[in-house]
């Protein structure tokens, strides 16, 4: 097949250079980082030597350009998209495998030299991970970002979005002006890896995603009273992390009573203060992420968890606090464009099963406003978010001959 995977390979591993860390062997480019947007001006850098036309919009946002010749300036583009930040000891493949197929695609476009019909756009999307509440740059894309969400939204330590795209540059209200027209969208498509066991257990190399899981995400403060860790009696104590503790336990009643098959929920960080070993924890401050694929689902756990929360903070004498950082839908993928992609995936012979997707993408934002499909590889032993992220190279070269497939088809045809 026309891609070149040692190209592809070789320009992910450069990637992956920023913000890697030797110690621990995972990568560190979270949004709007300066390791995030060195891996933006570097990839911008690259594409304009080889002949791309390339910018960044208001919100961090990468868009690389691939314009065949005699096409009208407002043809609608077929776009290739995912994100380029990652999560704090993250891997190598999560976002940036879509965002380096994508440049490999246009790669071997322009040295075939193959005559298109359509534009083709490579979008590295910027915050997708959730520091600032996640999927910030397809959001602006999309319209779907509000000045107040630019104004208000903070990271866990506190930092404002609007102090941190400040600090690479960025105006924050001028993330607004990266909305797309969708007019000049003809599709858009995103290849990532599964991050979850399906595919990798099952042996099958392709996932063709029909859905993605809804999600929402709390910060929530315990407010109890420090105390002495010796001199206080266990029953008069008002401690924090007993609170943390009780809910924990809880998330498996929760997720029976109110939950389905897809539902997921995790305390992924928390904080107890003071956190000293001799003092009882005053307060914790804690997130909780909850993803199900159906909304009325999601709003039924959102009511469980207050429920819960409210039971744990009389019980134990505290105060309970928390604020919604984020809530973002659960989102079909384009039907026709499932079977588009499958119909492909025929056509060259892979192997592939249609299902649905556990994570977040940027593709859910997109799927409101243009024909979208997301393609999934295996994740060897499904493990995902860690350093030791990994996929066999074969099944990137297969995911990324998919995606070429589809976008080549896309982008000859006029209509
Ligand atoms: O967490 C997620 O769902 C995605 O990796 N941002
Ligand atoms: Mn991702
Ligand atoms: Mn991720």
């Amino acid at each position: 097949m026309d891609i070149n995977i040692e190209r592809l390979k070789s320009t992910l591993m450069e990637l992956s250079k920023f913000g890697y860390r030797e110690d621990d062997k995972g990568i560190y480019r979270p949004g709007f980082s300066e390791a995030d947007f060195a891996a933006r001006k570097w990839l911008m850098s690259i594409a304009e030597q080889e002949g791309f036309i390339t910018r960044m919009d208001g919100v961090g946002n990468v868009i690389i350009e691939y314009h065949a010749e005699d096409v009208a300036p407002d043809t609608p583009a077929v776009m290739i998209g995912s994100h380029l930040d990652s999560v704090p000891a993250g891997g190598m493949f999560d976002g940036t495998l879509g965002v380096i197929a994508g440049l490999e695609c246009i790669r071997t476009l322009k040295a075939q030299n193959i005559k298109l019909a359509k534009p083709i756009w490579v979008i590295g999307t910027s915050e997708e991970e959730g520091r600032f509440g996640g999927m910030i740059g397809a959001q602006a894309l999309t319209g779907k970002l509000t000045p107040h969400q630019i104004l208000t939204s903070h990271d866990p330590d506190g930092i404002m979005l609007s102090d941190a795209m400040r600090s690479q540059g960025l105006e924050p209200m001028e993330a607004l002006s990266a909305r797309l027209n969708p007019n000049l969208i003809d599709s858009f498509f995103e290849l990532h890896i599964e991050q979850g066991p399906v595919l990798d257990q099952t042996g099958v190399q392709i996932g063709v995603v029909e859905g993605i899981s809804g999600v929402f995400k709390w910060i929530v403060k315990l407010i109890g009273k420090a105390d002495h860790a010796g001199t206080a009696p266990m029953e008069m104590r008002s401690d924090a992390f007993m609170g943390l503790a009780d809910f924990a336990y809880q998330i498996n009643r929760i997720i029976a009573e109110d939950g389905t098959d897809t539902t997921r929920i995790t305390v992924g960080k928390a904080e107890l203060k003071p956190g000293f070993a001799h003092t009882i924890a005053g307060e914790v401050d804690f997130t909780i992420v909850a993803r199900d694929m159906d909304e009325t689902v999601m709003e039924n756990l959102a009511a469980s968890c207050r429920k819960a929360l409210s039971a744990i903070a009389r019980k134990h004498k505290l105060m309970f606090e928390y604020e919604q950082v984020s809530w973002l839908t659960p989102m079909k993928c384009t039907p026709s464009i499932v079977e588009f992609i499958a119909q492909q995936a025929q056509k060259l012979k892979l192997n592939y099963q249609v299902m649905p997707s556990g994570a977040g993408h940027d593709s859910q934002f997109f799927t409101d406003i243009t024909d979208t499909g997301l393609i999934f590889i295996p994740s060897i032993n499904g493990i995902s978010h860690a350093p030791d992220e990994w996929s066999h190279w074969h099944d990137v070269q297969a995911g990324t001959e998919l995606l070429y497939q589809c976008v080549l088809t896309k982008a000859v045809n006029k209509n």
